[in-house]
């Protein structure tokens, strides 16, 4: 792993209108800090994690806890945490960490590119062989997934898995996005109406939704087939969602109770946060014949109410 220095002689420019620049964030854990005319943003190199994305002009739109804990190994509270190549409990080891565990590790810097005054792409890259082995031992299957992210007025993110083993390789996955909104009590999340889902916190019963999504409990589901774009109305503005290579997405907030047994998230930080995840999970699972790949893109973007 480069230091930052070395990344930065290699990765950074700074330009008046385009500047990228490592950093050595908080528990020394690098960073990248990003900025053009449209957006800023900041990403953790654990877990390539997305921790800010601000267009200008505009307030945050990721959230990110403010008891977030950053020591490297451990999953940041926020932001918007890679799950792979399992999302949530793995299937049969149930001692093998939630989400996966790319999410923990450190990744390595490919590129960075001046798009123009009003984008900035920067890809990242894990190949499974390097890992540590404990890390290989939760998945021995030769694998290289990169992730590129475009931030400008849109916010694009892309996570690419190939496969280089012998076999045909299944994943499910998620980007587990955390996004900041005004109050979970005037927030609708619209796209799912009408779609199944399997409720976690009944036991994965499948339900259906009416009408757009609200939160007034514990909100834990999977939606099945879903495959339009999404958008979360907080009353103050909207951010819509365009997934692709997806079929199925998330929605989680935990209310008070649960809020409160977590000890990385303050305990009105519930209320400011919506996770609304592009994914793909349940019946949705993705299989990878040997030297082939799969994408799984989302953006983001922001409308103003009038
Ligand atoms: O995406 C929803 C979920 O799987 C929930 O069940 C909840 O546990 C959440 O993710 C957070 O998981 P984490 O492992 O980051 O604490």
């Amino acid at each position: 792993m480069m230091d930052v220095e070395e990344l930065n002689s290699k990765f950074s420019f700074s330009e008046r209108e385009n500047s990228l620049q490592f950093e050595v964030g908080k528990g020394g854990i690098p960073i990248v800090k990003i900025h053009n005319f449209q957006a800023s943003a900041v990403i953790s190199l654990q877990g390539a994690q997305i921790l800010s994305w601000k267009p200008t002009g505009e307030d945050e739109v990721i959230w990110l806890s403010r008891d977030a804990v950053y020591t490297l190994g451990k999953p940041v509270r926020g932001g918007i945490p890679i799950c792979w190549p399992w999302f949530g409990a793995h299937e049969s080891e149930p001692s093998f960490p939630s989400h996966g565990f790319v999410r923990n590790v450190l990744w390595e810097v490919v590129s960075t590119e001046v798009i123009g005054p009003d984008e900035t792409e920067i890809t990242f890259r894990l190949r499974t062989d390097e890992l540590d082995v404990k890390y290989q031992k939760l998945w021995p299957q030769s694998t290289v997934v990169e992730y590129r992210v475009s931030v400008g007025k849109e916010l694009k993110i892309r996570l690419s898995t190939f496969n280089r083993s012998d076999r045909e390789m299944t994943i499910t996955q998620a980007l587990h996005t955390y996004f900041n909104i005004d109050d979970i009590g005037h927030t609708r999340v619209y796209g799912l109406e009408e779609k199944s889902y399997l409720d976690k916190t009944e036991g994965n019963a499948s339900k259906r939704q009416e009408g757009p999504v609200t939160v007034e409990h514990e909100v834990d589901r999977i939606y099945l087939d879903v495959n339009n774009d999404l958008s979360i109305d907080d009353g103050v503005r909207k951010i819509m969602i365009k997934q692709e290579g997806s079929r199925s997405s998330v929605v989680w907030n935990p209310w008070k109770d649960v809020a409160k047994q977590m000890p990385d998230l303050e305990d009105e930080g519930y209320r400011k946060m919506l996770c609304v995840e592009t994914a793909n999970v349940a019946d949705d699972v993705v299989k990878i014949e040997p030297n082939e790949g799969h994408c799984l893109q989302v953006s983001y973007n922001l409308k103003k109410k009038s």
